[in-house]
């Protein structure tokens, strides 16, 4: 039995501090809509779907920015996006800030399956930026200020017959995070993202050479890998802040097989074909065949460089 699925990007354009939640789910579901209108049967929505960066301001009192996390999901304001996905049994992942009973913050995702059950929660492992004001900055980037480092580890579940696995944002940068998925079997690979277009240290990098690197990362994660990724922004300007779109889908071989045009909200689709992941998993890459483990242990007993010539 082919293991065919349309699968979609729901790349979300700016959304703005003063936007409710409820606003929100409501673009969406709009593109949830034209989702199932096209076929798809898994939709990926970005990196903290529900609120604007909000890492980019500076607050003294981490307490002062717990309105933008949740403390339950599903719940009031996202229970009607569960639904909708539930009505056309429709798999869907999408990231949002959580903040769990005991008081710990982190920058989540989670992938729901089309009978609205959540059957993975992943929390975004690589922090980028800093946690303290720093004035030499053109923006903020205070994620190790709001957030903690994420606690799940690289998961895959099998969703909808696919091995599915969860990257946030920045974790797309770390061979080491894709390659934990791969050595899962994993056939896609989600990844939601917020990246703003500018350096805030190097005001010259401009947005293309920064989209070349996002590009690299996941077309490298994917083929090297060999499984399919759908990476997907949240874009456009937040109350004057700019972020690159450039949502892709990605195959097996590394090579995009969609893309965004703009970067509003805007659906991007592929039909893909998870059994060809099967070829490079037995052929350049498989593990089991030509990785070398007992090489690699400064990989994992290491986390500075040590330069010692
Ligand atoms: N944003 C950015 C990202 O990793 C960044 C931060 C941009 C790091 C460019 C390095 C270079 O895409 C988030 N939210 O992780």
């Amino acid at each position: 039995m082919p293991r065919k699925m349309i699968v979609g990007g729901a790349q979300i354009g700016g959304i703005q501090k003063a936007e409710t939640r409820e606003e929100v789910v409501a673009r969406m579901m709009k593109l949830m809509d034209e989702a199932h209108e096209k076929g798809v049967e898994f939709l990926v929505y970005p990196e903290m779907t529900l609120t604007t960066f909000f890492p980019r301001f500076y607050v003294e009192d981490r307490a002062d920015f717990d309105h933008w996390f949740e403390t339950e999901m599903p719940n009031a304001a996202t229970q009607p996006l569960f639904d909708l996905a539930k009505k056309y049994k429709m798999g869907f992942t999408f990231g949002y800030c959580e903040l769990t009973p005991g008081g710990q913050h982190f920058n989540t995702s989670v992938i729901v399956d089309p009978e609205g059950g959540i059957v993975l929660k992943y929390r975004k492992s690589h922090l980028p930026g800093h946690a303290e004001y720093e004035a030499e900055r053109t923006h903020q980037h205070l994620e190790k200020r709001y957030f903690l480092e994420g606690d799940t580890g690289f998961l895959v579940v099998r969703n909808q017959d696919v091995i599915m696995g969860n990257l946030i944002c920045n974790d797309r940068r770390w061979p080491e995070a894709w390659r934990e998925l791969g050595l899962q079997g994993v056939e896609l690979v989600t990844i939601g993202y917020n990246t703003p277009s500018q350096n805030n240290l190097k005001a010259e990098e401009g947005p293309e050479r920064r989209v070349y690197h996002h590009r690299l990362s996941v077309c490298a994660g994917a083929y090297q890998n060999s499984t399919y990724a759908v990476a997907v922004a949240k874009s456009g300007v937040e109350d004057g802040n700019h972020m690159f779109a450039g949502s892709i889908i990605v195959d097996p071989d590394g090579f995009v097989i969609a893309e965004a045009k703009g970067e509003g909200d805007e659906l991007i689709t592929a039909e893909c074909d998870f059994d060809k992941c099967a070829f490079g998993k037995s052929t350049v890459f498989n593990f089991a065949m030509h990785r070398r483990p007992e090489l690699y242990t400064r990989i994992v007993t290491q986390k500075a460089a040590k330069v010692e010539v």
